[in-house]
């Protein structure tokens, strides 16, 4: 069994048709969705146990306070792995990543462990940002590129799938990013630890309702995130060199 994980915070407007649409795709029919939410006062969670599928194939994990991305990410890979699931996909729940490039982003991890759905490399795209957002989109891809030379065009995409290695890596090594910077640790921590990343192209589509929860503590966090992931770099490097020259030594 696989499964889906959807964060949520005030996504009652969506998450209904998010569901409907997950759970009628045909090649999606060993797939299970946790949504996680973080008590949003719009009553999302009621809309998730009221669903027909709540408790066969819709789950639901309620957390006490909007505590960001980052720990509800973390809740809901544990909990997929306390429970069996084998691969897991992530989400978000204002339909901006495409349900139907589910089952293609799955397929992706014949070759990979981790597989991310991307809008930085041909074929894929946003429709809908304002230039604001896509100026800060990728100013922010270009500057994890640079800091932490990693191999991913799309270092914050939220669309992924996971096979149970990858989630055993991430599990060991430990996340401890907040907000939407948990996208960068994740993929910075699967370059660290030599698994196999692919990106497939995918049209991300600007929310049609409700609001966006990114925010300027959201981006500083990424800003500070990414440069204390590259000075912990340097030193693993430094201490690994030291430790090889002094058995070097006495050998
Ligand atoms: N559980 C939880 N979900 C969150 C939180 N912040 C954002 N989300 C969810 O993360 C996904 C992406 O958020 P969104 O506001 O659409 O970000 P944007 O697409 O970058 O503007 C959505 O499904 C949100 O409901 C949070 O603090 N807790
Ligand atoms: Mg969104």
């Amino acid at each position: 069994m696989n499964l889906i994980v959807v964060p949520t915070y005030q996504e009652a407007l969506t998450i209904r048709s998010l569901l409907d649409h997950l759970l009628e795709v045909a090649a999606l029919a060993d797939f299970h969705v946790l949504v996680v939410d973080d008590a949003s006062p719009d009553g999302t969670a009621s809309h998730v146990a009221a669903h027909p599928s709540y408790r066969s194939r819709v789950h639901l994990l309620n957390r006490p306070n909007k505590a960001g991305l980052g720990p509800a990410y973390r809740a809901g890979f544990a909990w997929a792995r306390e429970q069996g699931f084998e691969v897991v996909v992530q989400m978000d729940a204002d339909g901006s990543h495409p349900v139907d490039a589910v089952p293609r982003l799955v397929a992706a991890l014949d070759d990979a462990d981790l597989a991310i759905g991307s809008r930085y490399v041909p074929h894929g795209c946003t429709v809908g940002w304002p230039w604001h957002r896509r100026l800060i989109s990728r100013a922010g891809n270009a500057y994890v590129r640079l800091v932490l030379a990693l191999p991913v065009h799309d270092c914050t995409a939220g669309f992924r799938a996971y096979r149970p290695r990858a989630l055993a890596v991430l599990a060991e090594e430990g996340t401890h990013a907040g907000g939407y910077s948990f996208q960068i640790e994740t993929t910075w921590q699967a370059a660290r630890q030599g698994l196999r990343m692919v990106e497939v192209p995918i049209t991300f589509v600007e929310r049609q309702v409700g609001s966006s929860k990114m925010s300027t503590a959201i981006a500083v966090e990424a800003l500070w995130r990414v440069l204390a992931w590259r000075i912990q770099e340097a030193r693993t490097r430094h201490l690994r060199t030291q430790s090889r020259r002094q058995q070097d030594r006495v050998a």
